[in-house]
């Protein structure tokens, strides 16, 4: 595996010098954030953001995300347009030598929750999902707003979208996804980019919007839309484990023996309730995921590709964007490193 962490750019409090600091950390994963959803990411652009990342000694290891326009999920006419301009980003991306793409396929909402500083028992801060407070929300009147949800939308847009969603049902999103997969992966296959789909989260439907990158029988369904390697997946544990009837280990292993992981996520969840759950450290016996069992599971199908630690608590007094502190996020990686090394030891003598 290659150990790597997310990093939001110059405005980004946790630098590159920080993250180049966390022992073992070998890759960056981030994106181009001034660039409008649906336009073709310019060559120029995504080499300056390697070049400042290599002058860390750090490696441009994944792109996430690059945004899906919601045209594309419709299946509005204008999609061919934007789906265009997401070739020449995938081409461009390859040009410069990216060899993963992360990208989502939920409807207008990315990932979601009821509350991103909820105090755990510990004194430290984490996000957290609660199903009978977000089933009183609504996106579109803003009683109750959904907390961290940086969209550009107005409410007249939102109300046009969900307008537009109220003829996608669950296999109408399949055949707009199936259609926009046909499309790009011929070009992805050609620039030699793994494409990475990240699981829906939470992996179920929210505000009567479809979600269909969920569970095992889905992710089986969407790899079969396009046989290859570079039509794969970021198995995220925080997404997929936040519902009791998705075994991620398992899940793992038998996606990663199709040979079609080609990122993965590294997050502990503590599960509430069959629809509910905090954010936990990444130790197993702090959530409802065995991190042991995940990294077992990795070296059963020797993944040599990026892994990130995911969302972490805000501790000892850290403040920033909601999941992504330095902190809990270093202990993560460190931990995951140790898990690593023990079982590849392990298995050695
Ligand atoms: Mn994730």
């Amino acid at each position: 595996m290659e150990m790597t962490f997310r990093w939001y750019g110059k405005e980004d409090p946790v630098t590159l010098e920080k993250i180049r600091q966390i022992p073992g950390m070998k890759g960056i994963v981030s994106a181009i954030y001034d660039i409008p959803v649906g336009e073709a990411w310019p060559l120029d652009k995504i080499k300056e953001l390697k070049a400042e990342i290599a002058k860390h000694s750090l490696e441009l290891s994944v792109i996430e995300s690059v945004p899906v326009h919601e045209d594309i999920k419709i299946g509005l006419a204008t999609r061919d347009k934007y789906i265009e301009n997401y070739k020449t980003t995938i081409k461009n991306l390859g040009e410069a030598g990216i060899p993963v793409i992360c990208y989502n396929f939920m409807p207008i909402f990315d990932w979601t929750r009821s509350s991103l500083d909820y105090e755990l028992a510990d004194g430290s801060t984490a996000l957290i999902f609660e199903e009978d407070v977000v089933d009183k929300m609504d996106p579109l009147t803003g009683e109750l707003s959904l907390p961290g949800w940086d969209s550009s939308y107005e409410k007249a847009e939102l109300q046009t979208l969900f307008d537009h969603y109220k003829k996608v049902d669950h296999e109408k999103l399949w055949s707009n996804l199936e259609y926009f997969i046909k499309a790009i992966m011929p070009v992805a296959e050609a620039s030699g980019v793994k494409m990475a789909i990240h699981p829906d989260d939470p992996p179920f439907d929210i505000f009567g919007l479809p979600r269909i990158i969920t569970n095992k029988l889905n992710l089986e369904r969407f790899i079969k839309l396009y046989d290859s390697p570079n039509n794969g997946l970021t198995m995220c544990s925080g997404s997929l484990g936040a519902v009791p009837e998705n075994d991620f280990p398992e899940m793992l292993r038998y996606f990663g023996k199709k040979n079609r992981v080609n990122f993965i996520h590294a997050r502990n969840v503590k599960l509430s309730g069959t629809r509910s759950f905090q954010e936990s450290p990444h130790l197993s016996e702090t959530g409802s995921i065995d991190m042991y069992e995940v990294i077992r599971a990795m070296k059963d199908f020797n993944y040599t590709g990026p892994i990130r630690p995911d969302h972490g608590r805000m501790i000892w007094g850290e403040t920033g964007k909601p999941g992504y502190g330095l902190h809990d996020r270093a202990l993560g990686a460190t931990y995951l490193n140790g898990l690593w090394e023990a079982e590849n030891k392990r298995r050695k003598y």
